[in-house]
Protein backbone atom coordinates (compact mmCIF):
# COMPACT_ATOMS: atom_id res chain seq x y z
CA UNK A 1 0.00 0.00 0.00
CA UNK A 2 1.10 3.61 -1.01
CA UNK A 3 1.89 6.16 1.48
CA UNK A 4 1.91 9.85 1.23
CA UNK A 5 4.49 11.84 4.06
CA UNK A 6 4.25 15.43 4.55
CA UNK A 7 6.88 17.75 5.95
CA UNK A 8 7.01 20.86 7.76
CA UNK A 9 2.82 20.48 7.82
CA UNK A 10 0.01 22.38 10.18
CA UNK A 11 -2.82 19.64 10.94
CA UNK A 12 -4.83 22.25 8.60
CA UNK A 13 -2.28 21.31 5.66
CA UNK A 14 -2.52 17.53 6.36
CA UNK A 15 -6.25 17.78 6.50
CA UNK A 16 -6.98 19.50 2.95
CA UNK A 17 -4.10 16.94 1.32
CA UNK A 18 -5.93 13.92 2.51
CA UNK A 19 -9.42 15.40 1.45
CA UNK A 20 -7.79 15.98 -2.23
CA UNK A 21 -6.11 12.24 -2.45
CA UNK A 22 -9.91 11.04 -1.56
CA UNK A 23 -11.25 12.47 -4.53
CA UNK A 24 -12.86 15.88 -2.60
CA UNK A 25 -12.88 18.03 -5.65
CA UNK A 26 -14.08 21.73 -4.28
CA UNK A 27 -14.54 22.85 -0.96
CA UNK A 28 -17.92 25.29 -0.48
CA UNK A 29 -17.02 27.39 1.95
CA UNK A 30 -18.50 30.29 3.91
CA UNK A 31 -15.70 31.87 6.21
CA UNK A 32 -15.36 33.39 9.73
CA UNK A 33 -12.20 33.91 12.02
CA UNK A 34 -12.63 30.15 12.80
CA UNK A 35 -10.78 29.03 9.24
CA UNK A 36 -7.45 31.15 10.01
CA UNK A 37 -5.27 27.93 9.84
CA UNK A 38 -7.40 26.69 6.59
CA UNK A 39 -6.88 30.14 4.92
CA UNK A 40 -2.88 29.89 5.89
CA UNK A 41 -2.93 25.98 4.49
CA UNK A 42 -5.10 26.96 1.14
CA UNK A 43 -2.61 29.68 0.46
CA UNK A 44 0.83 28.32 0.92
CA UNK A 45 -0.71 24.89 -1.34
CA UNK A 46 -1.53 27.47 -4.29
CA UNK A 47 1.96 29.03 -3.62
CA UNK A 48 3.55 25.76 -3.65
CA UNK A 49 0.85 23.99 -6.68
CA UNK A 50 0.25 21.55 -3.93
CA UNK A 51 -3.21 19.29 -4.44
CA UNK A 52 -6.45 20.80 -2.46
CA UNK A 53 -9.84 20.90 -2.82
CA UNK A 54 -10.43 23.67 -5.07
CA UNK A 55 -11.59 26.50 -2.62
CA UNK A 56 -15.02 28.23 -3.64
CA UNK A 57 -16.23 31.67 -2.26
CA UNK A 58 -19.92 31.46 -1.36
CA UNK A 59 -21.36 34.97 -0.23
CA UNK A 60 -24.11 32.40 2.08
CA UNK A 61 -24.21 29.26 3.31
CA UNK A 62 -27.07 28.07 1.23
CA UNK A 63 -25.45 28.51 -1.85
CA UNK A 64 -22.24 26.30 -0.30
CA UNK A 65 -25.11 23.61 0.73
CA UNK A 66 -26.67 23.11 -2.32
CA UNK A 67 -24.08 24.10 -4.95
CA UNK A 68 -22.19 20.46 -3.03
CA UNK A 69 -25.61 18.86 -3.62
CA UNK A 70 -26.03 19.50 -7.22
CA UNK A 71 -22.50 18.47 -7.61
CA UNK A 72 -22.75 15.20 -6.35
CA UNK A 73 -25.92 14.71 -8.63
CA UNK A 74 -23.98 15.31 -11.74
CA UNK A 75 -21.12 13.35 -11.23
CA UNK A 76 -21.74 11.34 -8.14
CA UNK A 77 -19.04 12.49 -6.17
CA UNK A 78 -19.63 13.56 -2.58
CA UNK A 79 -17.74 17.01 -1.61
CA UNK A 80 -17.22 19.57 1.35
CA UNK A 81 -18.67 22.41 2.71
CA UNK A 82 -17.30 24.67 5.49
CA UNK A 83 -19.18 27.08 7.63
CA UNK A 84 -18.39 29.72 10.43
CA UNK A 85 -18.54 27.54 14.17
CA UNK A 86 -22.07 27.63 14.88
CA UNK A 87 -23.85 30.59 13.08
CA UNK A 88 -22.76 29.06 9.70
CA UNK A 89 -23.81 25.82 10.74
CA UNK A 90 -27.01 27.54 11.73
CA UNK A 91 -27.19 29.37 7.90
CA UNK A 92 -26.28 25.86 5.85
CA UNK A 93 -29.25 23.87 8.08
CA UNK A 94 -31.71 24.39 5.10
CA UNK A 95 -29.41 22.77 2.67
CA UNK A 96 -28.05 20.22 5.37
CA UNK A 97 -31.95 19.16 5.77
CA UNK A 98 -32.40 18.82 2.25
CA UNK A 99 -29.23 16.70 1.55
CA UNK A 100 -30.26 14.50 4.64
CA UNK A 101 -34.04 13.84 3.26
CA UNK A 102 -32.41 13.16 -0.18
CA UNK A 103 -29.85 10.56 0.48
CA UNK A 104 -26.89 13.26 -0.56
CA UNK A 105 -24.16 12.60 0.82
CA UNK A 106 -21.34 15.23 2.02
CA UNK A 107 -18.68 16.03 4.30
CA UNK A 108 -20.43 19.38 6.36
CA UNK A 109 -17.91 20.84 8.86
CA UNK A 110 -17.94 23.95 10.54
CA UNK A 111 -14.98 25.70 12.43
CA UNK A 112 -15.38 25.36 16.35
CA UNK A 113 -14.42 28.39 18.61
CA UNK A 114 -10.95 28.06 19.93
CA UNK A 115 -11.00 27.38 23.58
CA UNK A 116 -7.62 28.01 24.88
CA UNK A 117 -7.80 31.86 26.20
CA UNK A 118 -4.31 32.63 26.00
CA UNK A 119 -1.89 29.95 25.13
CA UNK A 120 -1.50 27.70 22.44
CA UNK A 121 -1.29 28.82 18.71
CA UNK A 122 -4.63 29.60 17.48
CA UNK A 123 -6.02 30.61 20.98
CA UNK A 124 -8.62 33.22 21.42
CA UNK A 125 -7.86 36.68 20.04
CA UNK A 126 -11.49 38.25 19.59
CA UNK A 127 -14.46 39.00 21.86
CA UNK A 128 -16.44 36.55 19.71
CA UNK A 129 -14.20 33.56 20.23
CA UNK A 130 -16.22 33.69 24.05
CA UNK A 131 -19.40 34.46 22.71
CA UNK A 132 -19.83 31.62 19.80
CA UNK A 133 -18.55 28.53 21.97
CA UNK A 134 -21.43 26.55 23.05
CA UNK A 135 -21.62 23.20 24.71
CA UNK A 136 -22.62 21.21 21.84
CA UNK A 137 -22.54 22.76 18.72
CA UNK A 138 -23.53 19.64 16.86
CA UNK A 139 -26.55 19.16 18.70
CA UNK A 140 -28.48 21.21 16.39
CA UNK A 141 -27.90 19.24 13.47
CA UNK A 142 -27.67 15.87 14.82
CA UNK A 143 -30.73 14.02 13.44
CA UNK A 144 -29.74 15.36 10.04
CA UNK A 145 -26.61 13.55 10.15
CA UNK A 146 -25.80 10.27 9.78
CA UNK A 147 -22.39 10.63 11.94
CA UNK A 148 -20.90 13.33 13.79
CA UNK A 149 -17.53 13.92 15.48
CA UNK A 150 -15.45 17.02 16.62
CA UNK A 151 -11.31 16.04 15.84
CA UNK A 152 -10.11 16.15 18.82
CA UNK A 153 -5.95 15.51 17.93
CA UNK A 154 -3.42 15.66 15.08
CA UNK A 155 -2.69 11.86 15.17
CA UNK A 156 -6.67 10.66 14.51
CA UNK A 157 -7.00 12.90 11.72
CA UNK A 158 -7.14 10.59 8.80
CA UNK A 159 -9.20 8.16 10.79
CA UNK A 160 -11.42 10.59 11.62
CA UNK A 161 -11.50 11.90 7.41
CA UNK A 162 -12.00 8.35 6.38
CA UNK A 163 -14.26 7.38 8.69
CA UNK A 164 -17.00 10.73 7.35
CA UNK A 165 -16.30 9.88 3.96
CA UNK A 166 -16.78 5.63 3.69
CA UNK A 167 -20.04 6.50 6.26
CA UNK A 168 -21.31 9.50 4.14
CA UNK A 169 -21.14 7.38 0.96
CA UNK A 170 -22.35 4.08 2.17
CA UNK A 171 -26.01 3.56 1.40
CA UNK A 172 -28.19 4.73 2.97
CA UNK A 173 -26.05 7.68 1.47
CA UNK A 174 -26.43 11.10 3.65
CA UNK A 175 -24.25 13.66 5.13
CA UNK A 176 -21.88 13.94 7.97
CA UNK A 177 -20.88 16.56 10.28
CA UNK A 178 -17.00 17.67 11.45
CA UNK A 179 -16.49 20.52 13.73
CA UNK A 180 -12.61 21.84 13.65
CA UNK A 181 -11.35 23.96 16.68
CA UNK A 182 -8.79 26.44 15.39
CA UNK A 183 -5.87 25.23 17.83
CA UNK A 184 -6.27 21.55 16.70
CA UNK A 185 -5.90 22.45 12.87
CA UNK A 186 -3.14 25.40 13.58
CA UNK A 187 -0.91 22.92 15.35
CA UNK A 188 2.15 21.91 13.54
CA UNK A 189 3.77 18.48 12.92
CA UNK A 190 7.62 17.86 11.24
CA UNK A 191 6.17 15.04 9.73
CA UNK A 192 2.57 13.28 8.69
CA UNK A 193 2.36 10.27 6.94
CA UNK A 194 -0.97 8.59 5.74
CA UNK A 195 -2.09 5.74 3.64
CA UNK A 196 -2.62 6.44 -0.52
CA UNK A 197 -5.01 5.15 -1.26
CA UNK A 198 -7.07 5.27 1.83
CA UNK A 199 -7.62 1.72 3.14
CA UNK A 200 -11.62 2.21 4.27
CA UNK A 201 -13.92 2.30 1.07
CA UNK A 202 -17.68 2.89 1.99
CA UNK A 203 -19.93 -0.46 1.98
CA UNK A 204 -21.16 -2.01 -1.52
CA UNK A 205 -24.44 -1.04 -2.66
CA UNK A 206 -27.07 -3.61 -1.16
CA UNK A 207 -28.76 -6.72 -2.60
CA UNK A 208 -32.24 -7.69 -2.35
CA UNK A 209 -33.04 -11.39 -0.66
CA UNK A 210 -33.61 -13.19 -3.37
CA UNK A 211 -36.83 -15.36 -1.97
CA UNK A 212 -38.64 -12.05 -1.26
CA UNK A 213 -38.05 -10.86 -4.78
CA UNK A 214 -38.94 -13.77 -6.65
CA UNK A 215 -42.48 -13.57 -4.50
CA UNK A 216 -42.48 -9.96 -5.47
CA UNK A 217 -42.27 -11.17 -9.39
CA UNK A 218 -45.00 -13.99 -9.06
CA UNK A 219 -47.51 -11.32 -7.74
CA UNK A 220 -46.47 -8.43 -10.23
CA UNK A 221 -46.72 -10.81 -13.33
CA UNK A 222 -49.66 -12.16 -12.55
CA UNK A 223 -51.63 -9.40 -11.72
CA UNK A 224 -54.76 -7.76 -13.03
CA UNK A 225 -53.98 -3.56 -12.16
CA UNK A 226 -50.49 -3.31 -10.99
CA UNK A 227 -48.95 0.11 -10.40
CA UNK A 228 -45.12 1.16 -9.85
CA UNK A 229 -45.05 4.07 -7.49
CA UNK A 230 -41.60 6.22 -7.40
CA UNK A 231 -40.84 9.63 -5.93
CA UNK A 232 -37.34 9.73 -6.22
CA UNK A 233 -35.85 6.54 -7.96
CA UNK A 234 -34.72 8.67 -10.31
CA UNK A 235 -31.93 10.23 -8.11
CA UNK A 236 -30.22 7.26 -9.12
CA UNK A 237 -28.59 7.36 -12.63
CA UNK A 238 -28.70 3.89 -13.21
CA UNK A 239 -32.52 3.23 -12.41
CA UNK A 240 -34.27 4.99 -15.83
CA UNK A 241 -33.08 2.74 -18.04
CA UNK A 242 -33.67 -0.44 -15.81
CA UNK A 243 -37.12 1.10 -14.78
CA UNK A 244 -38.05 1.47 -18.19
CA UNK A 245 -37.14 -1.77 -19.16
CA UNK A 246 -39.09 -3.43 -16.55
CA UNK A 247 -42.51 -1.62 -17.29
CA UNK A 248 -42.21 -1.77 -21.16
CA UNK A 249 -41.34 -5.59 -21.03
CA UNK A 250 -43.89 -6.57 -18.26
CA UNK A 251 -46.83 -3.37 -18.90
CA UNK A 252 -46.54 -2.14 -15.58
CA UNK A 253 -47.91 1.59 -15.57
CA UNK A 254 -45.36 4.00 -13.46
CA UNK A 255 -46.77 7.00 -11.21
CA UNK A 256 -43.80 9.43 -10.44
CA UNK A 257 -45.98 10.74 -7.52
CA UNK A 258 -44.64 14.47 -6.13
CA UNK A 259 -41.58 13.12 -8.18
CA UNK A 260 -38.26 15.06 -7.56
CA UNK A 261 -35.85 13.36 -10.55
CA UNK A 262 -37.48 11.69 -13.35
CA UNK A 263 -37.13 8.31 -13.58
CA UNK A 264 -38.91 7.29 -16.81
CA UNK A 265 -39.43 9.40 -19.83
CA UNK A 266 -42.98 10.70 -19.94
CA UNK A 267 -43.81 9.61 -22.98
CA UNK A 268 -43.61 6.08 -22.46
CA UNK A 269 -46.34 4.35 -22.87
CA UNK A 270 -46.40 3.08 -19.47
CA UNK A 271 -45.96 6.67 -17.52
CA UNK A 272 -48.59 6.74 -15.90
CA UNK A 273 -48.75 10.17 -14.92
CA UNK A 274 -48.22 11.95 -11.34
CA UNK A 275 -51.54 11.07 -9.51
CA UNK A 276 -51.66 8.00 -8.39
CA UNK A 277 -55.10 7.96 -6.81
CA UNK A 278 -57.44 6.69 -10.05
CA UNK A 279 -54.88 3.47 -10.16
CA UNK A 280 -54.82 2.91 -6.57
CA UNK A 281 -58.31 2.60 -6.11
CA UNK A 282 -58.43 -0.48 -8.09
CA UNK A 283 -55.21 -1.76 -8.14
CA UNK A 284 -54.46 -5.38 -7.43
CA UNK A 285 -50.77 -5.04 -6.48
CA UNK A 286 -49.08 -2.06 -5.90
CA UNK A 287 -44.93 -1.77 -5.34
CA UNK A 288 -43.80 1.60 -4.20
CA UNK A 289 -39.90 2.35 -5.11
CA UNK A 290 -37.96 5.25 -3.38
CA UNK A 291 -41.31 7.06 -2.15
CA UNK A 292 -41.53 7.49 1.68
CA UNK A 293 -45.19 9.26 0.74
CA UNK A 294 -46.65 7.43 -2.00
CA UNK A 295 -50.53 8.36 -1.85
CA UNK A 296 -51.89 10.69 0.66
CA UNK A 297 -54.46 8.26 2.88
CA UNK A 298 -57.03 10.83 3.58
CA UNK A 299 -57.71 11.42 -0.41
CA UNK A 300 -57.65 7.25 -0.92
CA UNK A 301 -56.33 3.94 -0.24
CA UNK A 302 -56.08 0.80 -1.93
CA UNK A 303 -58.66 -1.72 -2.15
CA UNK A 304 -58.23 -4.11 1.16
CA UNK A 305 -56.74 -7.21 -1.26
CA UNK A 306 -54.42 -5.58 -2.27
CA UNK A 307 -50.70 -6.38 -1.80
CA UNK A 308 -48.81 -3.76 -1.23
CA UNK A 309 -44.44 -3.76 -1.83
CA UNK A 310 -41.92 -1.44 -0.88
CA UNK A 311 -38.06 -1.82 -2.09
CA UNK A 312 -35.27 1.16 -1.36
CA UNK A 313 -32.44 0.98 0.26
CA UNK A 314 -34.30 1.42 3.57
CA UNK A 315 -37.96 0.58 2.97
CA UNK A 316 -38.81 1.29 6.47
CA UNK A 317 -37.91 5.12 5.68
CA UNK A 318 -36.39 5.16 9.36
CA UNK A 319 -36.17 9.27 9.44
CA UNK A 320 -40.00 9.26 8.87
CA UNK A 321 -40.83 8.73 13.11
CA UNK A 322 -44.79 8.03 11.62
CA UNK A 323 -45.60 6.16 8.53
CA UNK A 324 -48.47 4.06 8.53
CA UNK A 325 -48.62 2.86 4.80
CA UNK A 326 -49.12 -0.79 4.06
CA UNK A 327 -46.26 -3.42 3.81
CA UNK A 328 -46.79 -6.97 2.77
CA UNK A 329 -43.44 -6.93 1.05
CA UNK A 330 -40.45 -4.83 1.75
CA UNK A 331 -37.14 -5.66 0.62
CA UNK A 332 -34.20 -3.33 1.26
CA UNK A 333 -31.56 -2.55 -1.68
CA UNK A 334 -30.27 -0.38 -3.90
CA UNK A 335 -32.95 0.34 -6.32
CA UNK A 336 -30.94 -0.04 -9.59
CA UNK A 337 -29.74 -3.62 -7.93
CA UNK A 338 -32.97 -4.64 -7.24
CA UNK A 339 -34.72 -3.76 -10.25
CA UNK A 340 -32.35 -5.77 -12.23
CA UNK A 341 -32.55 -8.66 -10.40
CA UNK A 342 -36.41 -8.36 -10.47
CA UNK A 343 -36.36 -8.47 -14.21
CA UNK A 344 -34.47 -11.18 -13.97
CA UNK A 345 -36.71 -13.28 -11.51
CA UNK A 346 -39.87 -11.78 -13.73
CA UNK A 347 -39.01 -13.81 -16.44
CA UNK A 348 -39.65 -17.20 -15.45
CA UNK A 349 -43.28 -15.97 -14.46
CA UNK A 350 -44.11 -14.56 -17.98
CA UNK A 351 -44.98 -17.60 -19.60
CA UNK A 352 -48.19 -18.00 -16.98
CA UNK A 353 -49.00 -14.29 -16.99
CA UNK A 354 -48.66 -13.73 -20.99
CA UNK A 355 -52.79 -12.62 -20.84
CA UNK A 356 -52.52 -10.29 -18.09
CA UNK A 357 -49.21 -8.90 -19.17
CA UNK A 358 -51.09 -7.81 -23.40
CA UNK A 359 -54.01 -6.72 -21.43
CA UNK A 360 -52.16 -4.47 -19.42
CA UNK A 361 -50.81 -3.22 -22.46
CA UNK A 362 -53.70 -2.54 -23.94
CA UNK A 363 -55.42 -0.57 -21.42
CA UNK A 364 -52.51 1.53 -20.06
CA UNK A 365 -51.19 2.12 -23.30
CA UNK A 366 -54.66 3.37 -24.15
CA UNK A 367 -54.88 5.74 -20.58
CA UNK A 368 -51.60 7.17 -21.58
CA UNK A 369 -52.45 8.36 -25.11
CA UNK A 370 -55.13 10.37 -23.52
CA UNK A 371 -53.67 11.65 -20.45
CA UNK A 372 -51.18 13.43 -23.35
CA UNK A 373 -53.93 14.06 -25.53
CA UNK A 374 -55.41 16.55 -22.37
CA UNK A 375 -52.16 17.85 -21.99
CA UNK A 376 -51.74 19.09 -25.42
CA UNK A 377 -55.46 20.62 -25.47
CA UNK A 378 -54.59 22.50 -22.34
CA UNK A 379 -51.72 24.06 -24.12
CA UNK A 380 -53.64 24.49 -27.58
CA UNK A 381 -56.19 26.06 -24.83
CA UNK A 382 -53.36 28.50 -22.88
CA UNK A 383 -51.83 29.74 -26.19
CA UNK A 384 -54.81 32.05 -27.01
CA UNK A 385 -54.32 33.79 -23.96
CA UNK A 386 -53.29 36.85 -23.14
CA UNK A 387 -51.28 35.79 -20.32
CA UNK A 388 -48.38 33.78 -19.68
CA UNK A 389 -50.04 30.54 -18.07
CA UNK A 390 -47.32 27.82 -16.19
CA UNK A 391 -48.66 25.20 -19.16
CA UNK A 392 -47.12 27.48 -22.04
CA UNK A 393 -44.27 28.41 -20.01
CA UNK A 394 -43.09 24.71 -19.31
CA UNK A 395 -43.82 23.70 -22.63
CA UNK A 396 -41.77 26.59 -24.38
CA UNK A 397 -38.65 25.94 -21.65
CA UNK A 398 -38.91 22.34 -23.32
CA UNK A 399 -38.48 23.85 -26.72
CA UNK A 400 -35.38 25.41 -26.44
CA UNK A 401 -33.57 22.59 -24.26
CA UNK A 402 -31.81 19.60 -25.80
CA UNK A 403 -31.36 16.26 -24.43
CA UNK A 404 -28.78 16.89 -22.47
CA UNK A 405 -30.00 20.02 -20.52
CA UNK A 406 -30.47 20.00 -16.65
CA UNK A 407 -33.80 21.80 -15.77
CA UNK A 408 -33.91 22.98 -11.75
CA UNK A 409 -37.35 22.56 -10.11
CA UNK A 410 -38.07 25.06 -7.80
CA UNK A 411 -41.54 26.28 -9.00
CA UNK A 412 -44.94 25.64 -10.51
CA UNK A 413 -43.09 24.11 -14.14
CA UNK A 414 -45.43 21.24 -15.29
CA UNK A 415 -42.82 18.58 -15.44
CA UNK A 416 -45.31 16.99 -18.24
CA UNK A 417 -44.57 19.23 -20.83
CA UNK A 418 -40.97 18.16 -20.20
CA UNK A 419 -39.49 15.52 -22.71
CA UNK A 420 -37.48 14.12 -20.17
CA UNK A 421 -35.43 11.42 -21.70
CA UNK A 422 -32.12 11.42 -20.19
CA UNK A 423 -31.39 10.04 -16.36
CA UNK A 424 -31.18 13.76 -13.75
CA UNK A 425 -31.93 16.16 -16.21
CA UNK A 426 -34.98 17.40 -14.17
CA UNK A 427 -33.81 17.90 -10.66
CA UNK A 428 -36.00 19.40 -7.67
CA UNK A 429 -33.09 18.29 -4.96
CA UNK A 430 -35.47 20.39 -2.11
CA UNK A 431 -36.28 16.64 -0.33
CA UNK A 432 -36.79 18.32 2.97
CA UNK A 433 -39.03 21.04 1.02
CA UNK A 434 -36.38 23.54 2.16
CA UNK A 435 -36.84 26.77 -0.57
CA UNK A 436 -33.45 28.32 -1.53
CA UNK A 437 -31.98 25.08 -3.04
CA UNK A 438 -32.46 25.79 -7.05
CA UNK A 439 -29.88 28.37 -7.50
CA UNK A 440 -27.37 26.48 -6.04
CA UNK A 441 -27.76 22.96 -7.31
CA UNK A 442 -27.82 24.63 -10.63
CA UNK A 443 -24.61 26.02 -10.57
CA UNK A 444 -23.43 23.14 -8.82
CA UNK A 445 -24.11 21.04 -11.65
CA UNK A 446 -22.91 23.64 -14.17
CA UNK A 447 -19.76 23.66 -12.43
CA UNK A 448 -19.66 19.64 -13.32
CA UNK A 449 -19.95 20.17 -16.50
CA UNK A 450 -19.42 23.85 -18.23
CA UNK A 451 -20.74 22.64 -21.56
CA UNK A 452 -24.55 21.97 -20.64
CA UNK A 453 -27.43 24.15 -20.49
CA UNK A 454 -28.55 24.44 -17.06
CA UNK A 455 -32.05 26.27 -16.74
CA UNK A 456 -32.70 27.39 -13.14
CA UNK A 457 -36.99 27.19 -12.65
CA UNK A 458 -37.55 29.29 -9.64
CA UNK A 459 -41.32 30.56 -7.92
CA UNK A 460 -40.98 34.14 -6.92
CA UNK A 461 -41.05 33.08 -3.64
CA UNK A 462 -38.58 29.81 -4.03
CA UNK A 463 -35.95 32.58 -5.51
CA UNK A 464 -35.80 35.05 -2.90
CA UNK A 465 -35.39 32.12 -0.65
CA UNK A 466 -32.27 31.19 -2.60
CA UNK A 467 -30.26 34.38 -1.78
CA UNK A 468 -29.71 35.39 -5.38
CA UNK A 469 -27.15 37.89 -4.66
CA UNK A 470 -24.98 35.58 -2.66
CA UNK A 471 -25.97 32.75 -6.21
CA UNK A 472 -25.58 35.37 -8.97
CA UNK A 473 -22.11 36.36 -7.38
CA UNK A 474 -20.42 32.66 -8.10
CA UNK A 475 -22.39 32.48 -10.99
CA UNK A 476 -19.99 35.66 -12.34
CA UNK A 477 -17.13 34.88 -10.69
CA UNK A 478 -16.73 31.09 -11.37
CA UNK A 479 -18.01 31.49 -14.70
CA UNK A 480 -21.22 29.49 -14.58
CA UNK A 481 -23.50 31.11 -16.46
CA UNK A 482 -26.85 29.56 -16.29
CA UNK A 483 -30.18 30.97 -17.24
CA UNK A 484 -32.69 31.91 -14.15
CA UNK A 485 -36.71 31.85 -15.32
CA UNK A 486 -38.48 33.21 -12.09
CA UNK A 487 -42.39 32.18 -12.84
CA UNK A 488 -43.53 35.33 -11.12
CA UNK A 489 -46.87 35.19 -9.82
CA UNK A 490 -46.43 37.57 -7.40
CA UNK A 491 -47.75 35.00 -4.07
CA UNK A 492 -46.83 31.56 -2.59
CA UNK A 493 -49.70 29.72 -4.09
CA UNK A 494 -48.43 26.71 -2.53
CA UNK A 495 -49.76 28.58 1.01
CA UNK A 496 -52.49 30.28 -0.12
CA UNK A 497 -54.14 26.91 -1.70
CA UNK A 498 -53.04 24.91 1.17
CA UNK A 499 -55.16 27.37 3.18
CA UNK A 500 -58.31 27.63 0.82
CA UNK A 501 -58.15 23.43 0.77
CA UNK A 502 -58.30 23.57 5.01
CA UNK A 503 -61.06 26.18 5.01
CA UNK A 504 -62.48 26.29 1.61
CA UNK A 505 -65.44 28.36 3.15
CA UNK A 506 -63.10 30.66 5.66
CA UNK A 507 -62.60 33.87 5.29
CA UNK A 508 -59.21 34.01 3.74
CA UNK A 509 -61.05 31.98 0.68
CA UNK A 510 -63.08 35.10 0.46
CA UNK A 511 -60.27 37.48 0.87
CA UNK A 512 -58.35 38.59 -2.64
CA UNK A 513 -55.65 38.35 -0.74
CA UNK A 514 -54.77 36.29 1.89
CA UNK A 515 -52.29 37.60 4.37
CA UNK A 516 -49.10 36.46 4.33
CA UNK A 517 -49.08 35.37 1.01
CA UNK A 518 -49.00 37.61 -1.24
CA UNK A 519 -46.33 40.47 -2.74
CA UNK A 520 -47.75 44.02 -2.82
CA UNK A 521 -44.35 45.18 -4.54
CA UNK A 522 -43.92 44.88 -8.18
CA UNK A 523 -40.36 43.51 -7.93
CA UNK A 524 -38.22 43.84 -10.88
CA UNK A 525 -36.17 40.09 -10.36
CA UNK A 526 -34.19 41.34 -13.76
CA UNK A 527 -32.33 43.88 -12.31
CA UNK A 528 -30.84 41.65 -9.43
CA UNK A 529 -28.46 39.30 -11.92
CA UNK A 530 -27.71 42.82 -13.27
CA UNK A 531 -25.69 43.62 -10.19
CA UNK A 532 -23.04 40.68 -10.94
CA UNK A 533 -23.05 41.38 -14.95
CA UNK A 534 -25.43 39.14 -16.09
CA UNK A 535 -28.36 40.19 -18.18
CA UNK A 536 -31.53 40.40 -16.99
CA UNK A 537 -35.34 40.85 -19.11
CA UNK A 538 -39.15 41.17 -17.84
CA UNK A 539 -41.74 39.11 -19.99
CA UNK A 540 -45.60 39.71 -19.42
CA UNK A 541 -46.29 39.02 -23.11
CA UNK A 542 -46.80 35.79 -24.55
CA UNK A 543 -46.17 36.54 -27.65
CA UNK A 544 -42.46 37.81 -26.50
CA UNK A 545 -41.90 34.74 -24.34
CA UNK A 546 -40.07 32.21 -27.34
CA UNK A 547 -37.69 35.04 -28.46
CA UNK A 548 -36.96 35.88 -24.33
CA UNK A 549 -35.88 32.48 -23.95
CA UNK A 550 -33.98 31.76 -27.16
CA UNK A 551 -31.81 34.97 -25.92
CA UNK A 552 -31.22 33.59 -23.51
CA UNK A 553 -30.31 30.90 -24.39
CA UNK A 554 -27.45 32.49 -26.55
CA UNK A 555 -26.44 34.61 -24.01
CA UNK A 556 -25.72 31.77 -21.22
CA UNK A 557 -24.61 29.37 -24.07
CA UNK A 558 -22.53 31.38 -26.79
CA UNK A 559 -21.65 34.86 -25.30
CA UNK A 560 -21.10 32.75 -21.47
CA UNK A 561 -23.18 35.50 -19.26
CA UNK A 562 -25.79 34.70 -16.93
CA UNK A 563 -28.89 35.69 -17.88
CA UNK A 564 -32.72 35.79 -16.01
CA UNK A 565 -36.10 35.80 -17.55
CA UNK A 566 -38.28 37.17 -14.84
CA UNK A 567 -42.03 35.85 -16.30
CA UNK A 568 -45.08 37.06 -15.13
CA UNK A 569 -47.30 34.08 -15.15
CA UNK A 570 -50.52 33.33 -14.31
CA UNK A 571 -51.39 29.97 -11.93
CA UNK A 572 -53.73 26.87 -13.20
C1 LIG B 1 -37.23 27.51 3.93
C2 LIG B 1 -38.72 27.42 3.70
N1 LIG B 1 -39.53 28.36 4.25
C3 LIG B 1 -40.86 28.32 4.04
C4 LIG B 1 -41.42 27.32 3.31
C5 LIG B 1 -42.94 27.22 3.16
N2 LIG B 1 -43.38 27.38 1.77
C6 LIG B 1 -43.77 26.35 1.02
S1 LIG B 1 -44.22 26.80 -0.52
C7 LIG B 1 -43.92 28.43 -0.20
C8 LIG B 1 -44.19 29.49 -1.23
C9 LIG B 1 -43.41 29.35 -2.47
O1 LIG B 1 -43.71 30.42 -3.32
P1 LIG B 1 -43.25 30.46 -4.82
O2 LIG B 1 -41.86 29.98 -4.94
O3 LIG B 1 -43.54 31.80 -5.36
O4 LIG B 1 -44.13 29.35 -5.54
P2 LIG B 1 -45.71 29.23 -5.72
O5 LIG B 1 -46.23 28.49 -4.53
O6 LIG B 1 -46.29 30.60 -5.83
O7 LIG B 1 -45.86 28.44 -6.98
C10 LIG B 1 -43.46 28.59 1.09
C11 LIG B 1 -43.10 29.90 1.66
C12 LIG B 1 -40.54 26.33 2.79
N3 LIG B 1 -40.98 25.29 2.08
N4 LIG B 1 -39.20 26.43 2.97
Amino acid sequence: MGKTTLKNVTVADAYLSILADRGIDYLFANAGTDFTPLIEALAKAQALGTPTPIPITCPHENTAQHMAIGYYLATGRQQLTMMHVNVGTANGLNGLLNAQRGGIPMLFTAGRTPVNEDTLPGHRSLDIHWTQEMYDQAGMLREAVKWDYELRNSVQLETVVDRALSVSMSEPRGPVYLALPREILAQEMSEYTYNSPTRVQPATAPAPDAEALDEIAALLAKAERPLLITNWGGRNPNVMALLTDLADRFALPVVEFRNRYVAMPPLHPMHAGHDPNPYIENADVIMIIDCAAPWLPSQVRPPEKCKVIHMAVDPMYGFVPIRGFEADISVSCATDVGLSLLSDAMESHIGSASTQIENRRQVQTKRHKEQRETLLQKLEDDKRKSTISYALLSHSINEIRDADTVIIKESSLLQQYIETEKPLTMINAGAASGLGHGLGVALGVKLADRDRMVIATEGDGAYIFNNPLSCHYVAAEQDLPVITIVFNNQHWQAVDRATKNQYPDGYAAQSNRQPLTHFTVDQHYEKAVEVAGGYGEQVTDPKELMSALERAKKITMVDKRQALLNVTCVGV
